[in-house]
């Protein structure tokens, strides 16, 4: 039997969480292993080794140690092509371009606001940290561009990389979690007809509702 491969990291934190979703989807044994940010755990020694720039999520399987939390959903995708979802990562060159395409539209222009976001409405309050007004216009307003783009996009295609549910669509699934469920600021979604669409089914999908439990559930 295959040794469960261990995650290490909150399900509370976003890449963490993206990382989950995809093992659910893949089905593939996980072991979770905690790792106390607000101790700063992240930044010990031995956790280190394993994610050199002191953050979440580390990853094993075997002899493998990885960190990025989309960089470990490819390579999951990839080793465990047969198991669960075999069309998270596309089955062919075309089909896997356009994933690739809306996983990096999501890194590089999504994710900088929606993270920015996330921290300044959703954990700073809970933090006791004071809000920076300047910072969240800005990053709503580029934000509220990049999602134009996504409402255009969706108008055309059920899913971002095209007929099905793929990792460019689970990669958008933990920052969206918190803006549409944990701000005031649900409306950037709601607002757009085929983001709202869109949002519906892919945050229905068991997958993710299993790991919003574990937010819920673990430290
Ligand atoms: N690009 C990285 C981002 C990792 C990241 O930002 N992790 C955050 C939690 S979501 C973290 O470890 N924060 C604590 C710290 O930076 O000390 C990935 O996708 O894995």
């Amino acid at each position: 039997m295959a040794t469960p491969v261990k995650v290490y990291g909150p399900p509370v934190s976003t890449a963490v969480s993206r990382v989950l979703a995809c093992l659910l989807e893949k089905d593939v044994e996980f072991q979770l292993f905690s790792v106390n940010i607000a101790k700063g755990e992240q930044k010990k020694a031995d956790f280190l080794k394993i994610q050199p720039f002191g953050q979440v999520p580390a990853f094993q399987d075997e002899s493998i140690t990885l960190f990025e939390s989309r960089a470990i959903c490819r390579y999951l995708c990839d080793k465990y092509i047969d198991k669960g979802n075999k069309e998270l990562y596309g089955t062919n060159p075309l089909s896997k371009a356009s994933i690739d395409q809306w996983v990096e539209a999501e890194g590089q222009s999504f994710n900088p606001p929606s993270s920015a976001l996330v921290f300044q409405l959703a954990f700073a309050p809970r933090m006791k940290i004071k809000q920076d007004p300047g910072l969240i216009r800005q990053n709503e307003q580029k934000l509220a561009k990049v999602l134009d783009v996504y409402d255009k996009r969706l108008q055309e295609s059920q899913f971002l990389g095209g007929d099905e549910f793929t990792l460019a669509d689970l990669s958008h699934l933990p920052n969206t979690q918190y803006l549409v469920n944990a701000t005031d600021r649900a409306n950037l979604f709601g607002s757009r007809k085929n983001v709202e669409r869109w949002w519906d089914e892919i945050s229905s999908r068991d997958s993710w509702k299993k790991v919003v439990d574990m937010q819920k559930t673990t430290a």
